[in-house]
């Protein structure tokens, strides 16, 4: 088959960038190894910047979010005896959204299949050919086992740290930045109305933990836990006795309730260079990790699909191949500053062995959170994402 843009990976990135193409009269074919159901179950953000927000509102698939989407004007940061609460529309007039990625999935999925555009799942054997050349293809079997090819004129890789886009640029022109934490989160799913009105990072002297949510009845929790740890060690019991100590507050109690998942996720701080090889462009995660804790990783994937669909249109217009060109040095400038605030909120929030003395720098920069307004404003400007353009 032919088309205009070949995309590896339905995730937020390929499927935004997909979604704006098409709105701009720009042909495309995605293509995603697993399937519709399992993409849009797999558990994993939850908060969007409020440019993330924006960008699906105006592009047309922003109906359900405003729906269900909950606003959140900003977060509590606590530590033992504090807990503090910064107002982010207040600090710097803008806020975040709790609406989760599989929410996101789900919207950009249906209006792909709304419109039948192609969107093949449970695809097998994808490759990437002839990416320094201007004829570049992808080849796959789709799910009834047909050997396919799309000619295309651009290669987006959209397919995550695990894809195989990043990995066809030769590793004699690659170079990569990696920074492995030696803890990861335990993350819960529970069945239970959250306790909190804004989402909660909490310091405590057995570790990290956070209280989030998915809606009105659904509570999303995590926990530091050791890089080794195995979830089979972790009763229900034991998780809720933990996340009940460490988010511990004076005349405030957690709600407990039955978990409905549970996973242990490492934690990754990575950039990939470069970001385009020849007529391959890497969008998302197929380029750059976070660790969460900022809440990056997915609003990230969103902004670099928003440049390059802007390059890749523009590269039919009359502004021709100089935004495509452009487009790593401009994507990596958010990339950056993302890794910087995902690497220093981890950092601050994380007890790492028994350092007396980083302990005590992580609570001299709490409290610097919650009486300096400079130091609060920067938090919040990070947190709620520097508009696009920046
Ligand atoms: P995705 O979402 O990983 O999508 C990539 C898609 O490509 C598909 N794929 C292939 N398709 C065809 N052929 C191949 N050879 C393919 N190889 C892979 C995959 O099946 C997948 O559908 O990347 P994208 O679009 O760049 O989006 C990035 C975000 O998903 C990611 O940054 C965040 O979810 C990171 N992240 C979290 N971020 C947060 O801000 N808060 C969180 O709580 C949070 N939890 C998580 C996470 C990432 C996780 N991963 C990647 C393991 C929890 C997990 C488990
Ligand atoms: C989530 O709700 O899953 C979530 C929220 C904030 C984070 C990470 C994860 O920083």
């Amino acid at each position: 088959m032919r088309t205009q843009v070949a995309i590896v990976g339905a995730g937020p990135a390929g499927l935004v960038l997909a979604h704006l193409l098409n709105n701009a009269g720009v042909e495309s074919v995605i293509v995603e190894n697993r399937s519709r159901n399992y993409i849009q179950a797999r558990l994993r953000a939850g908060v969007l910047e409020q440019g993330t927000v924006d960008l699906l509102r105006s592009s047309g698939v922003g109906q359900r979010l405003d729906r269900e989407g909950l606003r959140h004007d900003g977060i509590y940061l606590q530590w033992p005896g504090t807990r503090q609460h910064l107002d982010f529309p207040e600090l710097c007039g803008r806020s975040v959204w709790v609406y989760g990625q599989t929410e996101v999935v789900k919207d950009l999925v249906a209006a792909r299949v709304a419109n039948d555009l192609p969107l093949y799942f449970e695809v097998s054997d994808t490759a990437v050919h002839n990416i320094e050349t201007d004829l570049p293809t992808v080849t796959f079997t789709d799910a009834d086992g047909n050997a396919q090819t799309i000619h295309c004129d651009v290669i987006a890789g959209c397919d995550g740290s695990h894809g195989i886009c990043g990995p066809a640029i030769p590793a004699s022109a690659r170079r990569t930045w990696a920074r492995d934490y030696p803890y990861g989160w335990l993350g819960v799913l529970a069945q239970a109305p959250p306790s909190t009105d804004e989402l909660l990072y909490a310091w405590h002297p057995h570790g990290f933990a956070m209280h989030s949510m998915r809606s009105p009845s659904i509570s999303r929790l995590y926990l530091q836990v050791g890089v080794a740890e195995r979830l089979q060690d972790w009763s229900d019991d034991r998780i809720w006795t933990e996340l009940t100590t460490r988010l511990a507050h004076e005349d405030w109690e957690l709600t407990t309730g039955q978990l409905l998942d549970k996973s242990i996720t490492p934690m990754r701080s990575f950039v990939s260079l470069p970001m385009r090889y020849g007529r391959l462009f890497l969008a998302g995660d197929a380029a750059h990790i976070v660790p969460p804790t900022g809440a990056k990783g997915l609003n990230l994937a969103v902004a670099d699909a928003k440049l390059l669909a802007d390059a890749i249109i523009g590269s039919y217009g009359s502004s021709g191949a100089s935004l495509l060109d452009a487009y790593q040095e401009t994507a990596l400038r958010r990339v950056w500053r993302c890794m910087h605030f995902s690497w220093w909120m981890t950092s601050m929030l994380h007890t790492d062995g028994d350092d007396p003395f980083a302990r005590e720098l992580q609570l001299a920069q709490l409290r610097y959170l919650s009486t300096s307004r400079a130091a609060a404003q920067s938090l919040a400007e990070n947190y709620t994402g520097l508009p696009y353009g920046w």
